[in-house]
């Protein structure tokens, strides 16, 4: 049955057409430890690349088509559960929903709205399936705005309600900046990136301490481990160090509002929201040891922020553009793999990223060109 839906809806869009109205800046800074892949920028600045091979495709040819296939309340996640063609999708306002076939009502399968606060970086922001598909996770800010990521056993119709346990628990000292997205990695691990923790400058530096969970890219076990109710890879890169929580696995993250796994590979793409001047894509290549050091908030992308210094060992963002022209701040993105693309006609290895920003509704595409291998 589907509750009703006071407020705003919008409609689910598979696709999103391409539009150029966001300014690009691509930089030339590189990164420390190793050369990242390499895309272009927005469709308007990027087809004309020098760089751009003669039999591909310009991304500005791009075009996506349109179609709804639902009417949901603030839809801001999507997972799929292994075997399972239904799509599982996350509302905002506190409810996951699951779409079985096309042209079929949405079937509500979890509704925790009243236990979730409503503010516009707050409620149920995200939730992925572990690998076997027996539990769902999902990652939801409470009444006081902290953040909880709770799992639920799956079962054939919807999730068993009674499974409910919380896996993480992290105090949120401002409303804002709380990341929210979950995902499995190709290692098995579970994902977690936390803003932080909100206000803005990061006043209490919780982007640079490894002491807080706040401002990081965490990565746990996600299963019950010696009576605490997750465990701790044994090769996380601050097990073991004095003063460092070891689920840290990245660092100096601003608000990691959304991030993917490259399914090809399994390369770490991250979506970092900026303050008041760069919005940034960071990656993190397969085989890293972990422990990268993504700048917030010595740095704002490239730009000194807090004392930021060539002499810091930060990774600087595969891309940056400016945000000044209308708050159109990084949404996140996926790299296509798939087929049904003209403008995926370049070799498999190339991979299409496709990015999204808020306030401006635009989305576009990049090409990564070039990869580093090499680990930090
Ligand atoms: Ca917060
Ligand atoms: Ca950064």
């Amino acid at each position: 049955m589907v509750p009703s839906r006071a407020g705003t809806k919008v409609l689910l869009l598979v696709l999103v057409s391409l539009a150029a109205s966001c300014t690009s800046a691509a930089t030339d800074d590189a990164p420390v430890g190793g050369s990242p892949p390499e895309i272009t920028g927005p469709t308007s600045e990027s087809s004309s690349s020098p760089s751009q091979p003669q039999d591909r495709p310009g991304l500005a040819d791009a075009r996506i088509d349109l179609q709804q296939v639902a009417v949901l309340e603030q839809p801001v996640a999507l997972a799929v559960r292994p075997d399972d063609q239904a799509l599982y999708f996350a509302e905002k306002v506190g409810r996951v929903v699951v779409l079985r076939e096309d042209g079929a009502e949405p079937d509500v399968i979890l509704d925790i709205n009243g236990e979730v606060s409503q503010g516009s970086e707050q409620g149920l922001l995200g939730l992925a399936f572990s690998p076997d598909g027996d539990f769902l996770y999902i990652n939801y800010t409470d009444v006081q705005g902290h953040t909880h990521v709770t799992k639920f056993r799956t079962q054939s119709d919807g999730l068993d309600l009674g499974s409910r346990r919380d896996v993480l628990f992290v105090p949120q000292p401002f409303s804002n900046h709380n990341g929210g997205n979950l995902a499995f990695g190709p290692d098995g691990y579970l994902y977690v990136g936390l803003g932080d923790g909100g206000s803005g400058g990061d006043p209490d530096g919780n982007g640079q301490s490894l002491q807080t969970l706040l401002g990081k890219m965490l990565r746990i076990s996600p299963r019950p481990s010696d009576g605490d109710p997750y465990g701790i890879p044994p090769d996380n890169p601050f097990v073991g160090q004095d003063g460092a929580r070891a689920e840290i696995w990245a660092y100096g993250l601003r608000n990691p509002w959304r991030y993917s796994f490259d399914r090809e590979n399994g390369d770490l793409w991250i979506g970092d929201v900026g303050q008041s001047e760069r919005e940034e894509i960071d990656v993190e290549l397969a085989g890293s040891a972990g422990g990268l050091n993504f700048g917030w908030n010595l740095f704002e992308g490239t730009l000194s922020y807090e004392g930021g210094s060539e002499d810091d060992q930060t990774v600087s963002p595969v891309y940056e553009y400016p945000n000044r022209s209308g708050g159109c701040s990084v949404t996140g993105g996926y790299v296509y793999r798939g087929s049904r693309s003209r403008i995926s006609r370049a070799p498999t290895s190339s991979g299409t990223s496709a990015k999204a920003a808020w306030r401006r509704s635009c989305c576009w595409t990049g090409r990564r060109r070039s990869c580093d291998r090499s680990p930090r």
